[in-house]
């Protein structure tokens, strides 16, 4: 029963992670090696420079600072191509509804992700108006576990950490919930995210 919500983007709004599997790979392929779906789990969450380094070790090359530029530049040239054909269709289950009872509700609504394309995937899906304010990559440097993104959007909407309900589907996201001090709903299958209060599949098991 908190007045402020703050959302994780990827795996619990939509599900961009098939994007970003999908454009890391093929980013590693032309670089000659492999990408894994088990690798890009641990990228959930983390942020576009930072996933570049760990896949970079991973496949055992180093790049100099401008190459790793060009690299990054370009995954996320492909990951674009996907998110310009995203639409409403792309929220995950419940999506919709919960932001919609939620915002009726009165709740004060931010997103809190890694992501710095985070405001376009909200144009593109049609929830953009649901939200109150934004923080995303573009304004955080320290990833999760890292609390900044949290803190700074509870700081936006104008709340006290304890009065802020966080939802997130990463492990070092409910992490860094925790850290600042938050409740927090974790999205994931049974067993996933033992740290969270209230663990749900996705959002359209949460009864309002
Ligand atoms: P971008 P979230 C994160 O989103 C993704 O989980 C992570 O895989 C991605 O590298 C990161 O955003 C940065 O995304 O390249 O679009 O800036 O879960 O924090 O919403
Ligand atoms: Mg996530």
């Amino acid at each position: 029963n908190r007045p402020a919500y703050i959302f994780d983007l990827d795996g619990v709004l939509v599900d961009t992670a098939v994007f970003h599997y999908q454009a890391w790979k093929r980013l590693a392929n032309e670089l000659g090696f492999d990408f894994t779906v088990a690798q890009n789990e641990q990228l959930k969450g983390v942020s576009r420079v930072e996933s570049l380094e760990k896949i970079l070790h991973w496949g055992g090359v180093s790049k100099t600072e401008d190459e790793k530029l060009a690299l990054a530049q370009q995954k996320n040239d492909w990951y674009l191509e996907m998110v310009a054909r995203m639409t409403a269709s792309d929220l995950l289950p419940g999506v919709l509804d919960f932001l919609e009872q939620a915002s009726s509700a009165g709740k004060k609504i931010s997103l809190g992700s890694a992501s710095k394309n985070a405001p376009l995937i909200l144009e593109k899906t049609g929830i953009a108006r649901f939200f109150d304010a934004i923080v995303d990559g573009n304004e955080v440097t320290l990833s999760k576990p890292n609390p900044e993104v949290f803190i700074c959007a509870a700081r936006k909407l104008g709340f006290p950490p304890e009065d802020c309900l966080v939802f997130e589907d990463a492990e070092a996201g409910v992490a860094a919930a925790i850290a600042g001090g938050m409740a927090v709903i974790g999205i994931g299958d049974e067993g996933a995210l033992p740290e969270a209060d209230v663990l749900v599949p996705n959002l359209s098991k949460l009864v309002y």
